[in-house]
């Protein structure tokens, strides 16, 4: 009755922006992501019938009052699913710098998905996990592959169609991804309320899903031929696009800092001094750049200069779910 997994983070290429069940955490649209080796989840869970309530302990310590109830009410889907009472001891160690505003999500609960399924004694196939994970955060259900992964949105309203599929394994193709970490103010709107906004209320909304799904196919065919100048372009154009219908929602939002906006200035400037470099940004102000091995020095040298940048963080492609010993 217990099980430890370990699940690293993923940076999506092609955004998913939109729910259209907010319950089941459906997507309006399909995302493509990379998995990242640098940032991971490990979470241990053990069901044991003794317990009167769940617990869960986080980074060593006794978590919040608001994460236990997320983690309860997820463990509650999956006793559902299994068919199963008992209470669970959850221990989650996380080697991402939430604090620093890069999602843990992801890994959290792709971690918590593997690690209570198996502790269950249930066998389930990584597409049931996939979709298991994305019931807990739809970044979730990417990071159950490793390299290159493309969540397929579905068309159904019970979400059996809704789960990620690997696109290209981690090993294929050797990129990087500096994680820039900026000096940055609160985050003043969570991911799930901006997301939610922007479908209700953007007026650029019908206009970014109009356009993924070219871009999806135009990414899919990026990797598959290698081809890292389009694979930029096109992570560059997509990000830029998802940001755009925040502005464009009632009231507008933006999670632009003046330090995001300096690191793409830089990223720019990079490009017209010859270097292969691509920025992409999610529901906060930090920074991801997209670079070639043999680049990863001169772009993180010249970030450093930068008065806004705190810290660089170097990934490179990760795997998927991987079940420890205890
Ligand atoms: C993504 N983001 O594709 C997009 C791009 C942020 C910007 O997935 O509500 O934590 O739990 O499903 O997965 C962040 O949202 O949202 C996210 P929920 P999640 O990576």
């Amino acid at each position: 009755m217990k099980a430890v997994a370990k699940a690293h983070t993923n940076i999506a290429l092609i955004k998913y922006w939109g729910k259209r069940n907010d319950e089941l955490i459906l997507p309006m649209n399909n995302s493509l992501s990379l998995t990242l080796d640098h940032f991971y989840t490990t979470t241990e869970v053990q069901f044991d019938e003794r317990l009167a309530n769940d617990m869960f302990i986080f980074n060593g310590e006794q978590a919040s009052e608001a994460e236990s109830t997320k983690i309860s009410s997820y463990l509650n889907m999956v006793r559902q699913y299994a068919g199963v009472k008992r209470n669970a001891y959850v221990r989650s160690i996380n080697h991402v710098p939430t604090s620093a505003g890069f999602a843990s999500s992801a890994s959290g609960f792709a971690a918590l998905a593997a690690a209570s399924t198996k502790a269950l004694g249930l066998e389930v196939d990584k597409k049931t996990l996939s979709m298991l994970a994305r019931q807990g955060s739809g970044s979730a259900c990417r990071s159950v592959y490793g390299g290159f992964v493309e969540w397929e949105k579905g068309n159904s309203d019970d979400g059996s169609d809704s789960y990620a599929k690997p696109i290209l394994p981690e090993a294929e193709w050797d990129l990087r991804v500096l994680s820039v970490l900026l000096e940055s103010k609160a985050k003043p709107i969570s991911s799930r309320k901006g997301m939610k906004r922007t479908v209700e209320t953007s007026a650029f909304y019908s206009g970014w899903l109009k356009a993924v799904d070219q871009e999806l196919a135009e990414m899919k065919k990026a990797i598959h031929t290698k081809d890292f100048e389009r694979l930029g372009e096109v992570t560059e154009a997509n990000a830029l696009k998802m940001h755009a219908t925040m502005l464009g929602s009632q009231p507008p939002f933006t999670y632009w800092q003046s330090g995001t906006v300096s690191v793409m200035e830089e990223v720019q400037q990079l490009r017209e001094a010859g270097i292969q470099a691509y920025f992409t940004i999610d529901a906060g102000p930090n920074v991801k750049i997209l670079c070639l091995p043999e680049d990863e020095q001169i772009v993180r040298d010249e970030l450093e200069k930068l008065p806004a940048v705190k810290g660089i963080y170097g990934c490179r492609p990760g795997p998927g779910i991987e079940y420890q010993d205890y």
